[in-house]
């Protein structure tokens, strides 16, 4: 009886001690996006073979409320290469808020780094002046000031927002089938004990066995 008793207390034990553990494991991918302002560092350079395109062309961020890190390479300088820019404008297209200056114009085999933080999709903060900027339709637009016209181009997009995110369903489904084969494996070991105690005899007169020497 005694032995029955340590029996259901290790499964009380068991029942309720592991599923906290799992549900921290499943927790923590989520901890990113908790945390207040971080900072998301890209390079972007141009096509190898010469063509007027940003490589790679989309800057997908985890998350707004971010300060995100350019660092611009223009290193195609075959034949002298070209001057290009890294510019986003404002939502008007009146003002180009970055890239609006001599510094950012990149010559062949310079590069330029520079950061701004993305408060949302619609509003971000360089050097200290917030304003809204001109939308590619999913994310934030950016561009080379002399090849605009030629398609060089860019998009910054939000990562929850360009796909779905099959990672938490796959979390969520791992943590049930989890719990439910805890459950089934405990529910069988409880069964097997009672179905073993009862119907052996043997058993009962284990310890008169033991006592005696015998098997
Ligand atoms: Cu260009």
């Amino acid at each position: 009886m005694r032995n029955s008793a340590l029996l259901v207390i290790a499964v009380l034990i068991a029942i309720f001690a592991v599923p906290p553990a799992i549900s921290v494991a499943s927790a923590t991918p989520s901890g990113p996006s908790v945390a207040p302002s971080p900072s998301f560092f890209v390079t972007i350079g141009v096509d190898p073979g010469g063509a007027t395109r940003f490589v790679p062309a989309t800057i997908i961020i985890p998350q707004v409320n971010i300060t995100l890190n350019i660092t611009f390479m223009n290193n195609y300088t075959v034949g002298g290469g070209m001057v290009h820019t890294f510019s986003i404008a404002n939502s008007d297209n009146s003002v180009t808020e970055i890239g609006n200056s001599s510094t950012a114009s990149v010559a062949p085999g310079k590069n330029i780094s520079f950061e701004f933080h993305i408060n949302s999709l619609t509003n971000i903060t360089y050097k200290g002046v917030s304003f809204t900027p001109e939308s590619s339709g999913q994310g934030i637009r950016w561009f080379c000031i002399p090849h605009r016209s030629a398609g060089m181009t860019g998009e910054i997009l939000l990562a929850g927002l360009t796909g779905p995110t099959p990672e938490k369903g796959i979390l969520i489904r791992a943590y049930w089938i989890g719990i439910i084969g805890i459950a089934a494996t405990l529910a069988w070991t409880i069964i097997s004990y009672f179905i073993i105690k009862s119907s052996s005899g043997h058993f009962k007169d284990h310890h008169e066995h033991v006592r005696k020497g015998l098997p």
